[in-house]
């Protein structure tokens, strides 16, 4: 039976303890995912998803994360409808294990990325369009649910000066104006709700340095793993 993604997320408080809990890490670019699913990493029961970037730097020997930051215009429609797919392929994965963690979502590809190349006139509106299609139907008939979603929260000066600190190479025309933007766009989604409500979002104060937020990470154990 298919079932509604958005259905199911409303529902996500019933889900049956034979499912696996489905918890989506969020936040800015540079905001600390990758630390935090590293830290998850290490329990056992725990399965984790993150190698996403990986994939958008070598489809079939193509670096479309680069054709993006390098062209926008051109390549924006290609490079996103590319990590949808990526993310769907993440989201409808089968885990043996209890809980699933993974790193960004549909959603914040659609309501933070898609949506602020659009607004910011960085997508023809042909192209945003279609995606929107895609988006409206693979969320509406796939079945794959969210359980919780954890937002770490930062300043985008924080997120810049981490960015520049790790020196991914297509990342080193990025602006503080861009990183605001992503900003507004999560906090509209996340914290003011205004595209509707996926799961239950548990804030985190992302801007601390690594070990206290390991040691954040340690504390909130039970609550981000919903137990
Ligand atoms: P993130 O998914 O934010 O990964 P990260 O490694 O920056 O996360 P963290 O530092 O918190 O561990 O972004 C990866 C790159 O992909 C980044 O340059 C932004 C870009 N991106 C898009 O352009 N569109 C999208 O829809 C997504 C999800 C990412």
């Amino acid at each position: 039976i298919l079932r509604s993604g958005y259905i199911r997320n409303f529902q996500s408080h019933q889900h049956s303890s034979m499912e696996t809990i489905s918890i989506c890490v969020e936040g800015n670019i540079g905001a600390g995912k990758s630390e935090m699913l590293n830290f998850f990493a290490k329990d056992p029961t725990i399965e984790i998803i993150s190698e996403h970037v990986k994939k958008w730097q070598n489809v079939n020997g193509h670096n479309m994360l680069d054709l993006m930051y390098k062209d926008p215009y051109r390549w924006g429609f290609t490079f996103q409808s590319y990590v949808q797919l990526t993310m769907l392929q993440n989201h409808m994965s089968k885990s043996a294990k209890p809980v699933q963690m993974m790193e960004r979502s549909i959603y914040s590809a659609k309501y933070v990325f898609v949506e602020n190349l659009y607004k910011s006139g960085l997508m023809p509106s042909v192209d945003y369009e279609v995606l929107t299609e895609w988006f409206n139907w693979a969320t509406n008939h796939l079945d794959f649910h969210v359980d919780r979603i954890i937002y770490l929260r930062c300043h985008p000066e924080t997120a810049l000066e981490r960015i520049k600190k790790r020196n991914r190479k297509e990342e080193l025309n990025i602006t503080l104006e861009y990183l605001q933007s992503l900003h507004e766009q999560q906090e509209e989604w996340l914290i003011r709700g205004c595209y509707g409500k996926h799961a239950e979002v548990l804030v985190l104060d992302a801007e601390q340095d690594l070990e206290s937020m390991l040691e954040v990470f340690e504390n909130s154990r039970n609550k981000i793993l919903c137990l």
